[in-house]
């Protein structure tokens, strides 16, 4: 079954083969969480930074049906051209696979991708989370439920503002999920790099990260490892400049009537064109700084297998 889905990129192969750093990458982001060009761009530029710090990129997406675990550059732009690709999480990949469908695959759709391929971690923009008004919309994203169960570390910059920051964090927490606040006593929010709430846990270097990724295995203790790097100061948008975009968003949502896997999207693009594209140069340079930070761990827990 898994030769039959999985399709691995010669590059991946020998990569696995030889027991290299990998970093896998979500394509949710470029199919759907920004525009063109600027998607391709970032898609390129995000497994160039992997390869200079000496590991092996991997995009993850589905094409024709087929599980693609690292994408040659024409499969890269055609989905980044693409307008009709379905957005996959765990409940939608099987679907697609059946149907030969195009699709991509958000933090929870790669998370079990990569760990299906082998791969132990993964760099992303921001995770998916508890939506504000969740208590009666019962909108929670299904990234974290596949942080509670599947052993991929994932290096993100926190959740966006526009959640419902808390009660996600609350929610990992219930779930098992440690949170790993990089050089920081707060847990960042995406767009700005604090949110007011303390860090779950606090770590200072790739070493660390990697030692409590190795004690996790030696107890046997199953799920991910959710790594939140803030954004660089100089790419920082304050949390005081966001919060109305972010209201006035969340207004154009409800008054569009968008629900379900609409949501985020929708949200982002408001957020984009309500901030003359300055929120998607934040989230570029967040999702360099994850991508660098994210091949020197896979390094680190190569070097530490040796
Ligand atoms: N954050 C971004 N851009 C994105 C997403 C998050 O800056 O495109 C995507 C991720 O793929 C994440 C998904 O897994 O949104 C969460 O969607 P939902 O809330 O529908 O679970
Ligand atoms: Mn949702």
């Amino acid at each position: 079954m898994k030769g039959t889905v999985l399709e691995v990129d010669p590059r991946v192969r020998s990569a696995l083969d030889a027991g290299e750093p990998i970093v896998a990458l979500e394509s949710t982001i470029v199919a759907h969480g920004m525009p063109f060009p600027q998607n391709l761009e970032t898609a390129r530029n995000l497994e160039a930074i992997v390869r200079a710090r000496g590991a092996t990129p991997a995009t993850i997406a589905v094409l024709d049906g087929q599980i693609r675990i690292g994408l040659d550059d024409a499969s890269l732009e055609r989905l980044a051209r693409a307008t009709n690709v379905r957005k996959l999480s765990r409940a939608d990949l099987a679907y697609a696979v059946a149907r030969g469908e195009n699709g991509a695959t958000t933090v929870a759709a790669t998370m079990y991708c990569a760990h299906l391929a082998g791969i132990a971690v993964f760099a992303t923009g921001g995770i998916g989370g508890v939506h504000r008004g969740a208590e009666t919309t019962f909108d929670v994203s299904a990234d974290l439920y596949e942080l509670a169960r599947t052993d991929v570390t994932v290096v993100c910059a926190g959740a966006k503002a526009l959640l419902d920051v808390p009660k996600t964090l609350e929610l990992l927490e219930t779930l098992g999920v440690p949170v790993l606040c990089f050089q920081s006593d707060e847990f960042p929010a995406f767009w700005s790099r604090s949110s007011g709430l303390a860090a779950p846990l606090r770590v200072d270097g790739v070493p660390e990260i990697a030692a409590v990724v190795a004690a996790r295995r030696a107890l046997n203790v199953s799920g991910g490892v959710l790594v939140a790097n803030p954004v660089p100061a100089d790419a920082e948008i304050p949390s005081a400049e966001m919060e109305p975009l972010i209201a006035q968003a969340l207004a154009d949502a409800r008054d569009a009537g968008i629900v379900g896997k609409r949501v985020t999207p929708f949200l982002l693009g408001r957020i984009l064109t309500l901030s003359d594209g300055r929120s998607l140069r934040t989230n570029v340079a967040l999702a360099e700084a994850n991508a660098r930070l994210a091949a020197e761990l896979a390094r680190a827990l190569c070097e530490g297998r040796a």
